[in-house]
């Protein structure tokens, strides 16, 4: 069985992911923040992905890296660098420096977000990140394709929509990504014997989409949902929104200085962080 480490693994895609493929490989689950569940079959290692000793730590020995570590919001710029940027450098260079050649790079629909939403776009297009977050995705998947080139890296970046049980509002309508849809998708990045360097979108197979997912169906994913099931209840729920975030595929990060962050980290780490 592969052994697979999962950055970021105590959050909420990390948290889905665990639960979907547990079994399927051994599971090294490592994040900063404390882990609220653990399956028996897990090990876990508790790291600050910052820190370059820590990443070369827990990448030692696993067979593919799923990256999902770093802020996961647009957020202030200290937070994003240190997360994004340079946690995600020292995890491809603790990765290479270990001989690991997998990795899974969840990326973002926000590496595109200033796309309008009537433009249906493929993995070619340019990106046109909408926020600092959006562009700490676009430094990612810029690092991947330079790893690959440079390194032999084998990588997946996957511009991940949203993931939740089922969608929240209208925009995640056409961005949603179910837990076993994610699951597949990751599956396909560990597993494709043929990939070098490869975008695709991380969501479900929705009515509503506005990406031509060729690329991932050609990898051989096979989506299950579509978000179209809930359509009517969500449709039911929506309030206006902005007007210029309603014009964009990224929505409020187009025009928000600082989206709530959804997993914020404990206060101890963060006043330790601060006085770094
Ligand atoms: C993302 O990239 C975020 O990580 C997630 O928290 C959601 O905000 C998602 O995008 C989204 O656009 O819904």
């Amino acid at each position: 069985m592969k052994t697979v480490l999962i950055t970021g693994a105590a959050g909420d895609v990390g948290t889905h992911l665990r639960r979907e493929l547990a079994g399927r490989y051994a599971l090294r689950v490592s994040d900063i923040r404390p882990f609220e569940k653990i399956d028996k079959a897990e090990r876990v290692v508790r790291a600050d992905i910052a820190q370059f000793a820590a990443a070369l730590r827990i990448t030692k020995g696993v067979d593919a890296v799923v990256h999902l570590g770093g802020y996961s919001v647009e957020g202030p710029w200290p937070a994003i660098l240190s997360a994004n940027f340079v946690g995600c450098y020292n995890v491809f260079e603790a990765a290479r420096r270990n001989g690991v050649k997998r990795i899974v790079f969840p990326s973002s629909n926000h590496a595109t977000g200033f796309y309008r939403r009537e433009h249906l776009i493929d993995h070619r297009v340019y990106p046109r990140p909408d926020s600092r977050y959006g562009v700490s995705k676009v430094f990612g998947e810029a690092l991947a394709s330079l790893y690959a080139d440079k390194y032999d890296m084998q990588v997946l970046c996957i511009r991940i929509g949203n993931v939740n049980p089922a969608p929240i509002d209208k925009r995640r309508l056409s961005i949603w990504l179910s837990p076993r849809d994610l699951a597949q998708l990751v599956t396909v990045g560990i597993e494709h014997p043929d990939i070098r360097f490869e975008i695709v979108y991380g969501v479900s197979n929705n009515t509503r989409g506005w990406y031509d997912n060729s690329n991932a169906f050609r990898l051989g994913y096979e989506p299950r949902d579509d978000s179209e099931a809930f359509a009517k209840d969500v449709l039911a729920r929506e309030k206006p929104g902005d007007p210029t975030a309603e014009l964009y595929q990224g929505g409020a990060f187009v025009v928000a200085e600082d989206i709530p962050n959804p997993a914020p980290l404990p206060r101890k780490t963060r006043r330790k962080r601060r006085r770094r």
